[in-house]
C-alpha cells in the first residue's frame, strides 16, 4: 500500500508541476510579440549613408527644419544635422535617390548642400535666427 501512496504523489506532483510550465508558457506569449514588433524598425535603417556639407546652418531651428523637411522626401531613410560641424548625415534608399536629388530637396528648404546654393525664396521665409549673419556673406 505505501508503495501505491507514494506512486500517487508523485503522480500529483508531476500533474502539478506540468500546469504550472502550461501557466508560465502563456503568461510568456506577450512579451514575445512586442519583441517581434520592435525588430520591424530595422530594415528602415538600411540604404546608402551619405555625408553633406551644410556650411549656412547657424541653429537647431536649421537642424530641424533640414531634418523634418527632407524626412518627407520619399526614400529617405534617416536624417542627422550636425549644427556644430555643420555636416547632414543622410541614409537613403539608392533605388528612389540620389545625392542630387537629396541636395536640391534642402536647397529648396532654404540651405545650401555641398555646391548647391539655397532656393533664395525659401531661404528669405527663414526664421532671422536662421539667415547667414551679415559679416559671413
Ligand atoms: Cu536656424
Amino acid at each position: 500500500m505505501k508503495k501505491i501512496i507514494a506512486i500517487m504523489l508523485l503522480l500529483s506532483v508531476a500533474i502539478i508541476g506540468y500546469a504550472e510550465d502550461k501557466d508560465k508558457m502563456s503568461h510568456s506569449m506577450k512579451p514575445e510579440v512586442t519583441q517581434e514588433q520592435s525588430t520591424e524598425v530595422s530594415p528602415k535603417m538600411e540604404g546608402t549613408m551619405v555625408e553633406i556639407q551644410l556650411p549656412t546652418v547657424q541653429c537647431g531651428m536649421c537642424q530641424s527644419t533640414i531634418e523634418t523637411g527632407l524626412l518627407k522626401v520619399d526614400g529617405i531613410n534617416t536624417v542627422h544635422v550636425d549644427v556644430e560641424k555643420l555636416i547632414g548625415h543622410v541614409s537613403y534608399d539608392a533605388q528612389k535617390l540620389d545625392l542630387q536629388k537629396i541636395e536640391t530637396a534642402i536647397s529648396a528648404l532654404g540651405y545650401q548642400a555641398n555646391e548647391t546654393m539655397a532656393v533664395m525664396e525659401s531661404y528669405d521665409k527663414l526664421p532671422m535666427c536662421c539667415k547667414v549673419p551679415e559679416t559671413e556673406k
